[in-house]
């Protein structure tokens, strides 16, 4: 199977309750490696630029306002599928549909605070992943 990398991001709801630790031991007990990881507060323009493809959405200014009102830790992620691991183990997007034993069903307040995210295709992680990392803050 191929090794690949995804980005993820531990939003500032999990951040405000101190919670990236726990969100990491799910992710390394899933067979996934983080690679690289800083915690950081995004800008308005970061965050605007990162969810583009939502910018017609109605939720679109509550999203941005979520995601710079704390602190979050972007991550690369490492392992076989990585992207699709990912995805499986953080859970639907809405806490109430996800699976037991995912990120969202544990930790997620709501729709929108769902405390993680994560690539959603190989071609979306390697443009998120330029978007916070420069090539020498990966470390496989
Ligand atoms: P995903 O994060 O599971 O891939 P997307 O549909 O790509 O889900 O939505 C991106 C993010 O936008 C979600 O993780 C969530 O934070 C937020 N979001 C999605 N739907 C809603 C909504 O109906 N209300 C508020 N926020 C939402």
């Amino acid at each position: 199977m191929a090794i690949e990398r995804t980005f993820s991001i531990i939003k500032p709801d999990a951040t405000e309750r101190n919670l990236t630790g726990a969100i990491n031991a799910v992710i390394e007990k899933a067979g996934l490696r983080i690679v690289a990881q800083k915690r950081i507060l995004m800008s308005r323009r970061e965050a605007e630029t990162f969810y583009a493809v939502h910018k017609e959405r109605p939720f679109f200014g509550e999203l941005v306002d979520f995601m710079i009102s704390g602190p979050v830790v972007v991550q690369v992620l490492e392992g076989e599928n990585a992207v699709l691991r990912y995805r499986e183990i953080m859970g639907a997007t809405n806490p109430e549909s996800a699976a037991e034993g995912t990120i969202r069903k544990l930790y997620a307040k709501s729709i929108g605070e769902n405390s993680v995210h994560g690539s959603d295709s190989q071609d979306n992680a390697k443009i998120e992943i330029a978007q916070f990392f420069s090539g020498n803050e990966i470390v496989g």
